[in-house]
């Protein structure tokens, strides 16, 4: 069996809930010929990153998945790209509000995916789920973990990639998308079978 690290992030920015952290909990301990080390994160700048450093140096992970909300997308978003950036719009869970700052001294401007984001948008189609790729993780703190993890794992056999997810219901009111918490588990799933 083939082992992924998946992650999902704690609320912040005033919510209650974070749906990726209560889509991953929920997913199976196994899809397909994959065996899932499920994570929560801090939503907080150096931490994050660091926690899944420190997961994937003691798990030895063949892919790392990591999963965050974006509030206002109407579907489950593989991102294809990260940028060398932080530039955070609101304080993160212990108020740092880093602007134009790089996640790497010198490294890159960007990073893609190593994961086959293509073959998760089709995965998640075929089960309906409303889905697309996104172009732009933000500045904030997933786009800096998924900086970091690809740069981290760049030349390895260790694949790395970012999901948004976005709001459950509770969270988006009337004017907002949201998905319920079920199809964002149906979805996720689908995507890990094709990782
Ligand atoms: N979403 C934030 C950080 C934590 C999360 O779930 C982001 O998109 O950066």
């Amino acid at each position: 069996m083939k082992k992924v690290l998946i992650t999902g992030f704690d609320p912040f920015g005033g919510q209650a809930v974070n749906p990726s952290w209560e889509a991953v909990r929920l997913l199976p301990d196994e899809i397909g010929n994959w065996q899932l080390i499920k994570r929560q994160l801090p939503t907080v700048f150096h931490k994050a990153a660091a926690k899944v450093l420190e997961e994937a140096a003691a798990q030895n992970p063949d892919a790392i998945l990591c999963v965050g909300q974006a509030g206002g997308r109407k579907g489950i978003t593989p991102e294809v790209v990260a940028i060398n950036l932080r530039e955070a719009g609101i304080p993160d869970n212990e108020g740092q509000q880093p602007v134009n700052v790089p996640v790497v001294e010198g490294g890159p401007a960007a990073y893609f995916s190593t994961l086959p984001v293509r073959e998760m948008v089709k995965a998640m189609e075929a089960e309906g789920i409303p889905c697309g790729l996104s172009y732009s993780a933000g500045a904030f703190v997933c786009n800096e973990v998924l900086y970091t993890v690809l740069n981290r794992f760049e030349g390895t056999a260790t694949r790395a990639g970012f999901v948004h997810v976005p709001f459950l219901p509770q969270q988006a009111g009337e004017k907002l998308p949201s998905l319920p918490l079920e199809d964002i588990v149906r979805g996720l799933t689908a995507a890990i079978r094709v990782l």
